[in-house]
């Protein structure tokens, strides 16, 4: 009995030696099978393709709304706030490097990087006497902590203007949902991009299924009225629920808007988008004009426009809180759309906009294409920046 213990041991261990190759190589068949499983791994995305590809494919799947999924639109966006996060961040940074003290000097550069970046001088020196209060009482000083402060006082800013948008498509922010037909009336000076936001949101809309008509209220700029229906029939796709309104021989903004929303009612529309003149004979003009706008439509509708969106370049800067405070005053609009994003240093407007003219942003644009509108995500926004 003794004698065969060896043996056993033995036994054992050649069993057990075998068990363990046999794992291996089940293991490592089972991994070569997964590897070739499409989509098993997500290393097969992008590397070789070409770019077109994933562009297309990305403005298609955007411009079909809620399925675009949230990956793309945070790296698009940090993407977009490229150039504003350098003028911010970057230089902020440089600020504090080689050094980790907090003082007089620092507060000056820092006045000045955002000043540049175009924050707006009052938004400006709440922002540094908050942030500097805070640490000088918490005796914090480098780069970390004032970048900590001001990202939670930015945000502070926003807060109460935070939207809580829904859907990726960005839709949800707007008030069009509770009536029908609803009256979405979008201004801003020429140039600011109202038109191709009309077309950007009309294929969203389109895309939820919605019957969507354009008014060509911008009667005073020659082929206005073109460039809209390219974006309609562009915005309408194969679905196909954008029609335009454009008559001919109405020269009045008022009349097109009026007449537009008699139709959509009549024909059973969802949605009437308004696009607007950005320039008259003079600015009193204009705002005149769109206050009368307001008017008819109010006449047909006691609670329409249901939103008035303000459509402002951000490359225009100090300039765009001028500009909304003037549309504010004349109009309450509802929302910004601040577009331009991409490719602009002056992002940082969108901080002195909420501040100081009190209305929230609901959109932005970070492109030409039609897939290049997104919600504003405060949040994301100044993790972006700074
Ligand atoms: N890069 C970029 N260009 C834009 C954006 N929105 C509009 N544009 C461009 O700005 C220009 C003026 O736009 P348009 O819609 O005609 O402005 P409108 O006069 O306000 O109607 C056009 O060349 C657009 O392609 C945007 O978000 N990003
Ligand atoms: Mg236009």
């Amino acid at each position: 009995m003794y004698a065969e213990e060896p043996f056993l041991g033995l036994g054992v261990v050649v069993a057990g030696g075998m068990f363990l190759i046999t794992l291996v190589i089940a293991v490592f068949i089972g991994y070569s099978i997964f590897k070739k499983k499409p989509g098993a791994l997500p290393a097969s995305e992008g590397a070789e393709e070409a770019p077109w590809t994933s562009r297309k494919h990305r403005v298609i799947a955007e411009a079909a709304g809620p399925d675009a999924g949230p990956s793309t639109e945070e790296r698009k966006l940090s993407d977009a706030l490229e150039k504003t996060r350098s003028s911010l961040f970057g230089r902020i940074k440089s600020v504090f490097t080689g050094k980790n003290t907090l003082s007089e000097s620092e507060r000056e550069e820092l006045e000045e990087i955002l000043y540049t970046a175009d924050l707006g001088p009052k938004t400006v020196q709440q922002l540094l006497d908050t942030v500097f209060a805070k640490l000088k009482a918490s005796g914090e000083t480098g780069f970390e902590a004032v970048r900590r402060e001001l990202q939670a006082e930015i945000e502070r800013i926003f807060l109460p203007f935070k939207i809580d948008s829904g859907a990726p498509d960005g839709l949800d922010s707007l008030n069009l949902w509770n009536a029908k037909p609803a009256v979405l009336m979008v201004v801003g000076v020429n140039g600011a991009g109202k038109t191709t936001t009309i077309g950007k949101l009309a294929a969203r809309m389109a895309a939820r299924g919605k019957r969507v008509l354009v008014a060509a209220g911008d009667t005073f700029r020659a082929a206005a009225g073109e460039q809209l229906k390219v974006w309609t029939d562009r915005a309408a796709g194969d679905a196909g629920h954008v029609e335009i309104f454009d008559p001919t021989g109405v020269t009045e903004p008022s009349a097109v808007a009026y007449q537009a929303l008699e139709m959509a009612r009549s024909q059973n529309y969802d949605i009437v988008i308004v696009d607007t003149a950005g320039r008259l004979h003079t600015q009193k003009n204009l705002m005149e004009e769109l206050k009368k706008m307001k008017r008819v439509l109010l006449k047909l509708d006691p609670s329409a426009p249901h939103e008035t969106l303000l459509v402002l370049d951000a490359n225009s800067g100090q300039n765009a809180l001028i500009q909304a405070r003037e549309f504010h005053a004349a109009l309450s609009v509802t929302g910004v759309v601040l577009t331009k994003l991409d490719g602009s240093a002056k992002g940082g407007v969108a901080v002195g906009l909420v501040n100081e003219i009190a209305v929230p942003i609901k959109l932005i644009g970070v492109g030409e294409k039609i897939g290049d509108l997104r919600s504003f995500d405060s949040k994301a926004f100044v993790e972006s920046i700074i």
